[in-house]
């Protein structure tokens, strides 16, 4: 930049650049649109959104899978209040990600200014760490701050104010940026557990009549699938991945209990949580889908997190790699083949496996899919590795977490632990962008792809060849078929999950660049998936018409159900 005038802009980008940041993901207006830009110039890739939530979603998202935090850049205001929705669902889902935000000149604050709000005391209730910067010469700390509290620890989200005045800024050359740089964020340390509570814990599982291991997003996150799988291959002991922790050990392995997790919830009475919390996910550890006996041991990086809900907990904190390892170390007797809890379990697993295969075959060529039969037609075409799994919808998502297997570690994202609908595409495009050479299938509900519908022109912009399957069924967990759509909306009593039946969402595809497939039948589907499976430069939605009212029950009662009632 020698001889051009040098802003806050360029001291902004340069700061990430130094901190290793490659992408943002955002939304510009005044005044971020000169950081943006100045963030293109230095070499860090700009995805720009339609709506700040689902760039919010992709940094967060990004933060899961690159294991450092994502950024996500928005104008103030409005802005900021929609990658809120970003802010919180990354904070819950403990993923790290840094929002940046253009706010008001700082001598016009409390004076009405353009798009002014506190956006400080805004994210401060869903953040770690939310700061203004306190003078331009801040800005480097307060970013690497901003990107170290992010990550360290239990991973979260952080905010950074940047004000129009500091980004519009004069500085006065390269050598002034460089000077006031702070070092970039180093690996978050790495502690052990307590080697008297490693102690226990062994004995406690080697007592054990029934243990189980339940692997958690958290263990993904940490990247702990080597040291897991020399830990269940070592004891021999079954292990339930939580939705997103599909894959850290392949679901065909052996020992993974997916498919009998009822039973395995309720038999087992020593539990080893890996990553894992005991939220509604796992029904907080409570009697009946628990057993009233069973004892929890705990691996997570937070203590706070240690005997929640009642439970009391055998506390192994630290990094969940290493803490898994000096488990594996501490010579627990290998289960053998022969035991009652594994047979119990493969053959449950089994008998479960055949019940999905015989729904998967319901209908013919011609018929009207369900789930199951459309689910079906896809998994006979995916490649059998390098797949991103996108999900999110209600059963939808439910159906197609056990109709899919996931083989790789952090290759499954959906609606986790705030049960976002709308997060969809900006998980697919920051699988995508993180994962360009793997193949990105997106299965998702109408209405929750409808959410953030608009990112297809996003996606497709970025020439990100997602595969996105919108699987329609006119409604919010079911819908109603042309004639009762017709008729309750002649009677004004249209049920308020009921969406217009016939949407084309795959001519939105069209429209925006991508492109688009109707599927009504397994035939049509079958084309659709080749042909979207063999486009490669843009952005492909089938829309997989299945039966509007085939299940008005929902099939997820592991998330209804209610634990008895307590005294
Ligand atoms: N808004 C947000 C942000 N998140 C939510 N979870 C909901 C609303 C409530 N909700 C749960 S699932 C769902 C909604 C709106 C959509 C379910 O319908 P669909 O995506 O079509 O999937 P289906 O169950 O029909 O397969």
């Amino acid at each position: 930049m020698a001889g051009d005038k040098l802003s806050g802009s360029e001291l902004i980008a340069a700061t990430l650049k130094h901190q290793g940041i490659d992408v943002i993901f955002g939304i510009v207006g005044i005044p971020v649109i000169e950081v943006a830009e100045a963030c293109i110039r230095a070499g860090i890739r700009f995805i720009g959104f339609r709506n700040e939530q689902s760039a919010a979603y992709a940094a967060s998202a990004y933060g899961y899978l690159s294991g450092k935090p994502g950024v996500c850049l928005t104008v103030g205001g409005p802005g900021v209040i929609h990658a809120l929705a970003g802010i919180v669902n990354s904070q819950v889902n403990c993923w790290p990600m840094v929002l940046l935000a253009g706010s008001s000149d700082t001598d016009q604050i409390g004076m009405g200014a353009f798009q002014e709000l506190d956006q400080v005391e805004a994210c401060k209730p869903y953040t770690k760490y939310a700061t203004r910067p306190a003078s331009l010469g801040a800005i480097p700390f307060s970013i690497e701050k901003a990107l170290r509290t992010a990550g360290y620890g239990r991973p979260g989200a952080c905010y950074v104010d940047l004000p129009a005045d500091f980004i519009q800024a004069s500085i006065p050359d390269d050598k002034y940026i460089e000077s006031i740089q702070v070092p970039p964020v180093q690996p978050a340390p790495v502690y052990l557990a307590d080697p008297a509570a490693v102690k226990t814990a062994a004995q406690t599982l080697q007592s054990a009549q029934n243990p189980l291991i339940v692997i958690g997003k958290g263990a993904a996150y940490a990247r702990a699938e080597n040291e897991l799988k020399s830990l269940i291959e070592t004891t021999n002991i079954p292990f339930l991945p939580t939705p997103m922790a599909k894959g850290l050990l392949s679901d065909s392995h052996p020992l993974c209990s997916s498919a009998a997790r009822s039973t395995a919830l309720k038999q087992a009475d020593v539990v080893l949580l890996v990553g894992a919390r005991l939220n509604w996910i796992l029904h907080f550890g409570h009697s009946p889908r628990w057993s009233k006996q069973v004892k929890f041991i705990q691996i997570d990086i937070e203590p706070e997190e240690m005997n929640n809900n009642g439970a009391i907990t055998i506390p192994l904190v630290g990094h969940i790699p290493a803490v898994v390892r000096q488990l594996t170390q501490s010579s627990i007797p290998r289960l053998p083949d022969s035991h009652s809890f594994l047979r119990t379990l493969q053959s449950a697993v089994k008998t479960n496996i055949q019940k999905a295969a015989a729904k998967s075959k319901q209908g013919d060529e011609t018929a009207v899919m369900n789930y199951h039969s459309a689910y079906d037609e896809i998994k006979k075409l995916l490649p059998a590795k390098d797949v991103v799994f996108v999900s999110e919808g209600a059963n939808t998502m439910d159906i197609a977490r056990s109709a899919f297997d996931v083989h790789e570690p952090r290759c499954r994202l959906d609606a986790a632990t705030f049960a976002t609908m709308g997060v969809g595409m900006g998980f697919a495009i920051a699988s995508q962008v993180y994962y360009p050479e793997k193949r990105i299938v997106s299965i998702v509900g109408d209405s929750a792809f409808g959410f953030s519908a608009m990112e297809l022109e996003t996606a497709a912009r970025a020439k990100l060849p997602l595969l996105i399957l919108v699987i329609n069924n006119n409604g919010i967990y079911h819908g109603l078929d042309h004639n009762d759509y017709e008729s309750s909306r002649e009677n004004n009593n249209l049920p308020s999950t009921a969406l217009s039946p016939d949407t084309r969402y795959d001519l939105i595809a069209e429209a925006c660049g991508g492109r688009g497939w109707l599927a009504k039948n397994r035939k049509e589907l079958r084309e659709a998936v080749k042909a979207a499976l063999a486009t490669r430069d843009t952005t492909c939605l089938i829309n997989v018409v299945i039966t509007p009212g085939g299940r008005t029950k929902l099939e997820f009662g592991w998330m209804t159900k209610k634990s008895e009632p307590k005294l």
